[in-house]
């Protein structure tokens, strides 16, 4: 069985990771890449969603993962073993990955052929929020045990995320979750977020989401 390549990330401290970020997302647009920086804290299903999302991204586009952990290359084999090709980056304690750490991964990932990277953020609803990664896209998981006042104790996640996945809903009646605040909240932050429902457990909700994010690819890809 191929293991996946791990990659240890340097840290280079550029003084404006936003410009630099600027700088990825264009190089990235001029290969006809799109990135999706998801994030998230423990848990909450990115794995598990990119493992749903598998059979419907399959049907119309080229895509891969690469999983950013602080240690351990349990995703990126996890992925590798259902087919999605993936490579593992170490941040060596680090708790978010900046533009250039990024580009970094690209380089090793090496796979300019694909229409889509998901970057698979470390598992945390600060510190990966605060930086610019160079993706099109921002998406951010809330699971149901996690509560529906996340959007209000972790604002800045909501501001900079363009899609709100609310997986785990297959838990829903054994939480005291409210949709009505959840999505206010959010809103509140992010007028313009996209709000998805999906168990990634039964698979329920998960087409609609793919196919928005199929879309959103090729928006940016034309
Ligand atoms: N009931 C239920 N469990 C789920 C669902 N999605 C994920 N899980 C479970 O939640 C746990 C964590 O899922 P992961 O996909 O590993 O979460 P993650 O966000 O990738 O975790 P880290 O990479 O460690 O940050 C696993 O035990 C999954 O089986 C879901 O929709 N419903
Ligand atoms: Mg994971």
């Amino acid at each position: 069985m191929e293991k996946a390549k791990i990659i240890e990330l340097k840290e280079t401290v550029l003084e404006n990771n936003d410009a630099d970020a600027e700088v990825l997302r264009n190089e990235l647009k001029d290969k006809k890449i799109c990135l999706i920086n998801l994030m998230s804290s423990p848990g909450s299903g990115k794995t598990s969603t990119l493992l749903a999302l598998k059979e419907y991204l399959d049907r119309s586009i080229k895509w891969g993962v690469m999983e950013a952990d602080i240690d351990s290359d349990v995703d990126a084999n996890t992925l590798i073993r259902a087919g999605i090709p993936s490579i593992q980056l170490h941040t060596g304690g680090m708790c978010h990955l900046d533009a250039d750490m990024t580009r970094q991964g690209f380089r090793a990932f090496d796979r300019d052929d694909l229409d889509l990277v998901v970057l698979e953020n470390i598992g945390n609803l600060v510190c990966p929020a605060e930086f610019d990664t160079g993706a099109a896209v921002n998406m951010t998981i809330l699971s149901v045990p996690e509560g529906d006042d996340k959007p209000a104790k972790y604002p800045l996640m909501y501001q900079v995320a363009d899609i709100l996945v609310i997986n785990k809903i297959d838990a829903m009646s054994v939480f005291d979750f409210d949709k009505e605040n959840v999505e206010r909240c959010a809103r509140e932050n992010n007028p313009d977020i996209k709000i998805f429902y999906i168990s990634a457990k039964t698979g329920e909700g998960v087409q609609e989401l793919a196919e928005y994010l199929v879309s959103r690819v090729q928006d940016w890809n034309k």
